[in-house]
């Protein structure tokens, strides 16, 4: 494949003699029991033995259109069995799966179609009222392939024939492609290889102690890496445990199901742990099964997290990873202190962390810097984007998070800040380039910056400031939106707020100060 960055022959050589990469591929991670309880799904309940015998009929269903070692499909689907059976079958045979989310629109889709040279896109037939299928219309790929009603495309149901061997996947090809959380104009892809995200979740799984007995709620979408692989549905999988899928983080729907199945762990964003924290207040539904909440995607409160064991009876855990490949968690043994006030320490021995002033040099010890790292699963380049690459990391391999963060003497990293120009929104990530360039596409609208503004429930919130081309007639807010989404622009990207200015205020540079413009909000 090209388009890939390779870690240098030393460091491979260092990651397999200590064991970190093994031969193990993404397509062998269903190792529980024949007989057990692999996946809850709607109403589906399959064993180990029957989503094993899924994913192999899937597989050679892909492999029977021409799929195989080598090509990319962009995946957009739900919590459903589909996806599972869909991720399964296609990290067999070496396809490997580009994870859009379910609120990707036109815009994103299209672009990661066309930056991927996909073969197939694999979608549900409907959103509420989205209609994958009228997208998929006008995408550049061979084959579309939908969960439901497929009208004039082939239905994933179809996408099944008779297991044959067939070649698959060596541990250093890539096994997935995730989605960066983004600051640039245009999203950026990261490979993920086989070896660094077996690693990923088999590691993951021994330091949230992950069992047989592990039931896991999956309520953030499956196609994110926390949910997917920190320790996730794959290490799940991995434990021999079971995964209950979830639509969604609502009270309404995630209670009754840890109630019903006995659910025993969950993986969920700030907002929604302050959702439940009010949420047991009014419900009625039997949360004792559950043992871990963990937390992570944007800053939990330490006097929230302080609250989860009283109010929710589990422990916690807060989590600090990104789709690039360092994960942060609190270990279940830390003190209560370290794991309310902290974002976790690294998972592996392997995981190189340098915290850096704007010189690039190291700062004093316990002081903020951005946080800079390297190790067995952390990418060394984005997918086709060596210009893109040439910024992010530094000449010796070193991922540069745009996180501002503190170390303290036990490791426990403290995330203070931000140095990149994206917003997170609850756990979302919105680039504020790509949300300028949407804007200033609106003929209305002369000049545009984003800027988050902080919000006590989402954590931030999207504020666009314009310059409008005639003052006398702004667009409202509700016009804009309307404009993003004929755009095809995921809803959560769209602007929360928007304000108008005369003018922006510079950097001594001439760039934008974008502090400067968060200071006029009250
Ligand atoms: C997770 O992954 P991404 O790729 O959506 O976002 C990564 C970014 C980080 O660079 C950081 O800016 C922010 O999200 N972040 C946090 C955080 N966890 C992520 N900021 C403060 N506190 C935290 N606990 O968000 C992600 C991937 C795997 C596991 C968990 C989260």
């Amino acid at each position: 494949m090209d388009g890939l960055t390779p870690w240098p022959a030393d460091l491979e050589a260092r990651y397999k003699a200590e064991g970190y990469w093994s031969d193990r591929l993404l397509g062998g991670v269903l190792r529980g029991d024949p007989g057990r309880l692999a996946l809850v799904a709607g109403g589906d309940r399959l064993t180990y033995a029957g989503l094993d015998a899924r994913a192999a009929r899937a597989a050679a269903g892909f492999a029977r259109l021409g799929i195989g070692r080598g090509d990319r499909v962009v995946v957009q689907l739900p919590n459903t069995t589909g996806f599972i059976v869909t991720f399964l079958a296609l990290v067999r045979i070496g396809a490997a799966p580009v994870l859009a989310l379910p609120a990707h629109r036109e815009s994103e889709i299209r672009y990661l179609c066309e930056l991927s040279e996909a073969r197939a896109y694999v979608c549900a037939d409907r959103d509420g009222d989205f209609d994958y299928r009228a997208m998929a219309r006008t995408l550049p790929v061979d084959h579309v392939i939908v969960e439901g009603d497929a009208e004039e495309f082939t239905p994933l149901a179809s996408i099944d024939a008779d297991p044959v061997d067939a070649p698959g996947p060596v541990p250093s090809d890539v096994g997935v492609f995730l989605l960066s959380g983004g600051t640039t104009g245009l999203p950026k892809l990261i490979p993920r290889t086989h070896r660094d995200y077996v690693y990923n979740l088999e590691a993951s799984a021994e330091v949230c102690g992950f069992t047989r007995d592990t039931v896991y709620l999956v309520v953030l979408p499956a196609a994110h890496n926390f949910a997917l692989a920190c320790p996730g549905i794959l290490g799940v999988f991995a434990a021999g445990g079971t995964v209950v899928l979830a639509p969604s983080g609502s009270p309404d729907e995630a209670f009754p199901l840890i109630e019903r199945e006995r659910a025993t762990v969950c993986a969920v964003v700030p907002p929604i742990a302050l959702l439940w924290l009010d949420a047991v207040n009014w419900s009625d539904e039997d949360l004792s099964s559950l043992e871990l909440l963990q937390v992570g995607g944007a800053k939990f409160a330490a006097e929230r997290a302080a609250e989860v064991p009283d109010v929710l009876g589990c422990q916690v855990q807060q989590v600090f990873g990104m789709a690039e490949g360092l994960l942060n968690y609190t270990r279940l043994d830390d003190l209560r202190d370290l794991v309310e006030r902290t974002q976790g320490r690294p998972l592996s021995p392997a995981d190189e962390i340098r915290i850096v002033d704007e010189d690039g040099k190291k700062v004093v010890p316990g002081e903020v810097g951005e946080l800079l790292t390297r190790g067995p699963y952390t990418l060394r380049g984005y997918y086709r984007a060596p210009e893109h690459n040439a910024r992010s990391f530094t000449p010796d391999g070193f991922y540069r998070t745009g996180d501002l963060v503190r170390r303290l003497p036990s490791g426990h990293l403290v995330v203070e800040g931000r140095e990149k120009d994206q917003i997170n929104r609850g756990g979302d990530k919105i680039s504020a380039e790509e949300l300028e360039n949407h804007l200033l596409a609106h003929p209305a609208v002369h000049d545009a910056a984003v800027v988050g503004v902080p919000d006590p429930m989402m954590g931030e919130r999207t504020c666009a400031f314009l310059i409008i081309r005639d003052a006398e007639k702004p667009p409202a807010l509700a016009d804009i939106k309307e404009f993003l989404r004929t755009r095809g622009v995921a809803a959560y990207k769209f602007p929360d707020r928007l304000e108008t200015a005369d003018a922006f205020p510079r950097t001594p540079v001439g760039k934008i100060s974008k502090k400067a413009l968060a200071a006029r909000l009250g």
